[in-house]
Formats: structure tokens, sequence, C-alpha cells
């Protein structure tokens, strides 16, 4: 099942603006910066509290046009585009949801940041909010 709230996504037009925003306004420590290509995204996990425990925004810059955070920003602007929750097993928690009715959008979890296994539900299929799980990578 679900641990926590792992992040909220939040879609900016320009990444290293909003990590200043964020920064100089709310006090969050930026820990970490990654491209992904997959997803289309350029992301910065801003830490809200003085620990991981107090959980991150998570700021969604599109890498290209037709990516999903590119089409967000065109549709809707920007603001709020996902919740994301950690769980433990994400290929359990995945089997569940799916026996629940909602649609996931991926048959297997893809890479998602920091090496963690994602996947999403659909936003028609949960209130209108676009859910993503996470389950994190194995620290050794
Ligand atoms: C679309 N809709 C949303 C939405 N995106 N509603 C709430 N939140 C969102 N983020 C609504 C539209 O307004 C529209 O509603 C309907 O869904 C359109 O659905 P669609 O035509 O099926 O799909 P698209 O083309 O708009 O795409 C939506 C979809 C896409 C969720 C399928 O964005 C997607 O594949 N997302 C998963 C990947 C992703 O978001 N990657 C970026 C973050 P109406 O009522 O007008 O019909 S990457 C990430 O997060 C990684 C790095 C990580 O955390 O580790």
């Amino acid at each position: 099942g679900l641990l926590r709230i792992d992040h909220v996504g939040v879609a900016v037009p320009d990444l290293d603006e909003a990590i200043d925003f964020y920064q100089r306004t709310f006090g969050m420590t930026c820990v970490h910066v990654e491209e992904n290509e997959e997803q289309g995204v350029r992301e910065a996990m801003m830490q809200v509290g003085p620990t991981r425990e107090g959980g991150c925004v998570q700021l969604l810059a599109a890498l290209r046009p037709d990516s999903a955070i590119a089409k967000f920003l065109d549709r809707s602007g920007p603001g709020v585009q996902q919740v994301a929750y950690t769980v433990a097993d994400i290929d359990a928690t995945c089997a569940a949801l799916a026996e629940r009715g909602v649609r996931l959008l991926y048959e297997a979890p893809k890479t998602g940041t920091a090496h963690s296994r994602i996947n999403f539900v659909h936003p028609k299929d949960a209130g209108g909010v676009l859910v993503e799980l996470v389950e994190p990578a194995k620290s050794s």
C-alpha cells in the first residue's frame, strides 16, 4: 500500500527560475536535479523542511514540446501537475489498484527520479488528479 506523500509535482516554465523562487520565498533546499529523457523532463527536488521527512516539492520543466509537462503547461499553465506517493512494492500496489478498476498508465514501471521505479494512475480515474506511485531505489 501507500506509505506517505513522496512529493507534489509542479509544472514550471523555467526550472532555474523556479528553484530560485522556492529557495528565496519558501526557504526550501534543492537536494537533487535530474534530466529524465524518457519522461521529457528536467526536474528539481525541493526539500521542504530540515530533513527528507518533511517531503518534497518536485519542480518539473519540459525538455521538448511534445512532452507531458509541455502539454500540461499549454493546457493549464503552471501549477500542480501530480501528487506522488511512496510505495514499498510498486508491482503489488499497481496490481491492487488495477483490480480496484483504475487505469495505470504503464504496463510495467518506468524509471523515475534517483533510480526509483514509477507508474501513474490516469487522472480521469482519480478524481482529476494525476497520481504517481514511487518505489525508491533500495539504498544499500
Ligand atoms: C491531463 N489531464 C490532467 C492532467 N493531464 N488532469 C489532471 N492532472 C494532470 N496532470 C486531463 C486533461 O485536462 C484532459 O481532461 C484529460 O486529462 C486528457 O487526457 P488524455 O488525452 O488521455 O491525455 P494527455 O495527452 O493530456 O496526457 C495526460 C497523461 C500524461 C496523464 C496521460 O500527462 C502522462 O502520460 N503523464 C504521465 C507522465 C508524466 O506526467 N511525466 C512527467 C512527470 P479533459 O476533461 O479536458 O478531457 S515525470 C516524473 O514525475 C518523474 C521524473 C518522477 O517523479 O520521478
